[in-house]
């Protein structure tokens, strides 16, 4: 009798105990991986100074920073296309030591690569954006000058298994559109997602109010330039210039109120007309 009682107590702390191991294991598997970290920095008359190493695929936390003040310095992230080398997209980009316009450069970059990522970075305020990162060869490009500097790095080994966190609030970019999201809370992330099949962007306008607001989506729809008395603040860029399929989590600021969202790419598709033109250019509010 003693010996089945002890039997049954071990079976039930044999089974506990399976149960302990089968939680911690459960625990395990659903502990999300955090996202590492990529860094590099721009600045004036150099190629972007890349600080991480050991880059390995998977959700990463991308933070460029600048020493630049005033406008900052622009950048694109931009991932080689297959068979692309290095070499050859940084000959394309050099053009010769000949300056490049704008419209060139996006022109050249898109010729070699799918942009998956782009902003700008000021002393103080550096870049920061959370986006999964596909192995490859990757260049950071800064774009603010007529001759573009850009340094590359590859993207290679086991992938991390790293998960985004939720986003706040999703607006997708498409053929000519921001949504569905119309509105956004301050302080939060924002996921933009570019879901169509031409490059988009995303320019972020604080209107001085919400008539004000009115007023720019509808002179940036005609092509016009806005009076400066409709502006609540300097603009900023949650997203440059991005490829069909990017999407790219980006802090919202702490600032409340309505902001314009506009894109100005123009190309072929688009009959040569910005984006705007096209419609692409909304009103969000931040609260
Ligand atoms: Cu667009």
């Amino acid at each position: 009798m003693a010996s089945t009682t002890m039997r049954r107590r071990a079976a039930a702390a044999t089974a506990f105990a399976s149960v302990l191991t089968a939680g911690a294991v459960t625990a395990d598997a659903q502990a999300p991986v955090q996202p590492a970290t990529f860094q590099a920095s721009v600045a004036k008359g150099r190629a972007p100074a890349i600080v991480s190493t050991g880059v390995r695929p998977g959700v990463t936390r991308v933070v460029i920073t600048s020493q630049a003040t005033g406008d900052g310095r622009e950048y694109e992230l931009l991932r080689l296309k297959p068979g692309v080398t290095r070499e050859a997209a940084a000959a394309r980009l050099a053009n010769g030591g000949k300056e490049l316009t704008p419209n060139q450069i996006d022109q050249i970059a898109k010729d070699v690569g799918d942009f998956v990522d782009g902003g700008n970075a000021r002393r103080g305020a550096a870049r920061k954006a959370v986006l999964d990162l596909a192995a490859g060869t990757y260049g950071v490009l800064d774009v603010t000058d007529a001759r573009v500097r850009s340094t590359f790095f590859d993207v290679a080994g086991n992938p991390t298994g790293a998960a985004a966190p939720a986003p706040s609030a999703t607006i997708a970019m498409d053929e000519y559109s921001y949504g569905p999201s119309g509105t956004l809370p301050a302080g939060g992330t924002v996921r933009l997602t570019n879901a169509g099949e031409q490059l988009h962007m995303a320019i972020a306008f604080p209107a001085r109010s919400a008539a004000a607001a009115k007023r720019l989506v509808a002179t940036f729809k005609r092509g016009g330039r806005p009076a400066e008395r409709l502006f609540g603040g300097p603009p900023s860029e949650p997203v440059a210039l991005v490829s069909p399929g990017a999407q790219v989590d980006v802090p919202i600021g702490p600032r409340k109120g309505s902001v314009v969202l506009a894109c100005f790419w123009a190309s072929k598709a688009s009959q040569d007309r910005e984006h705007t033109r096209r419609g692409m250019v909304r009103t969000v509010k931040v609260r």
